[in-house]
């Protein structure tokens, strides 16, 4: 098994949601981002993650030299309190400009405009002191199969990808698939997807992936599959841990809350492929419950966390020479027992 290391933790400040959803508007009263920050530095976490216009509110009326000031004032702020920032995402599915997607819209207009927004998203990430951009590609797909052609959008991914990776040497772009939601199929639906169109890039080194659990069960398979799967390339650079109850709308539980064996087999592939011990942080992609109070609105990643951390325990003692003779003699009601068994606590 892994040598053990310890692990770095993230969230970002849509995780501290107000409980708005399709069907209703906030629960929680709006908060600022500084006490966001100020939540995330008293749970004890390590880093945020960033939208641009987490980073730069309203970033597309902003000048280039605005951008500049904002972002290094956040800097700042950051590091004054410790913190580190571990990425940023341009938020390509809000504006008006991405409304048939972005780098695949049939407007050449608004596929310029996505694009110069994501070289705006790599000047942000730079001045935060991070060269991992990641891509969650929200509206790339189509609301009608036929208004696109899947193979030219393959295309325009690949030379959008290509510009982000010109414009700057040394950034890392990692793409976080998901195979619906809001389009009912998106056209980088999962981590082999997002592997292969990798390797149409100008610089596949620097194009790897980073894992939603809620993603990958949407798509039907298993996230800890998933995990070693981008592990077996190299390529897991950042990870979204949450849960997920069923081919559902996508519910960012917390961690392990749906499936706990799941979670389990999850923290176990990523022991086994060290993750974390190259830098890489674990973050949760988690949202409160609809109902929560104000006073327990950070219990979702508190106990996101903690769920982690036992788990992280029961992959260490988990007996894996035992396991290993159960393999060995292919007895696998036993195995499943046994797993069941430690999960208990027995
Ligand atoms: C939505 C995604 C989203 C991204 C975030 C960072 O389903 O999980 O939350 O992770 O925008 O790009
Ligand atoms: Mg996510």
């Amino acid at each position: 098994m892994a040598k053990a290391h310890t692990y770095k933790f993230c969230f970002g400040p849509w995780n501290l949601s107000e409980g708005q959803d399709p069907y209703g508007p906030p629960t929680r009263p709006v908060q600022s981002f500084d006490w966001k920050l100020d939540q995330l530095k008293r749970l004890g976490f390590d880093a945020m993650m960033f939208h641009d216009d987490d980073a730069v509110p309203d970033i597309d009326h902003k000048s280039d030299a605005q951008l500049q000031k904002e972002a290094r004032e956040l800097h700042k702020k950051l590091s004054d309190a410790g913190i580190v920032a571990e990425i940023v995402a341009p938020r390509l599915w809000f504006s008006p400009m991405t409304i048939d997607g972005a780098y695949t819209s049939n407007d050449p207009a608004c596929r310029k405009y996505a694009l110069e927004r994501s070289l705006r998203c790599i000047d942000v990430a730079k001045v935060l002191g991070t060269d991992l951009i990641v891509l969650w590609l929200a509206r790339e797909g189509t609301y009608l199969r036929e208004s696109k052609s899947g193979r030219r959008s393959v295309e325009l991914l690949v030379e959008a990808i290509d510009k982000m990776l010109a414009h700057d040497k040394k950034v890392r772009i990692a793409i976080e698939p998901k195979p619906n939601e809001p389009m009912d199929h998106a056209y980088l639906p999962t981590i082999g997807h997002a592997l292969a169109v990798a390797q149409l890039t100008s610089d596949p080194q620097r194009v790897g992936c980073l894992i939603e659990t809620a993603h990958a069960i949407l798509a039907g398979l298993d996230p800890a599959d998933e995990i070693d799967f981008a592990s077996a390339f190299g390529k897991l650079w950042s990870l979204h841990l949450n849960d997920q109850n069923g081919l559902k709308f996508d519910q960012d539980k917390p961690f392990g809350s749906a499936n706990l064996r799941g979670a389990f087999d999850q923290v176990r592939a990523l022991e086994r492929n060290h993750y974390g011990s190259r830098g890489e942080y674990v973050a949760f992609d988690v949202h409160p419950f609809r109902p929560t109070k104000i006073e327990h609105w950070t219990a979702h990643l508190e106990n996101s966390r903690r769920t982690f951390l036992r788990l992280v325990e029961k992959v260490r003692s988990f007996d894996e020479a035992g396991a290993q003779k159960l393999i060995r003699a292919q007895n696998y009601a036993a195995l499943d027992q046994m797993v069941l068994e430690h999960l208990m606590g027995k």
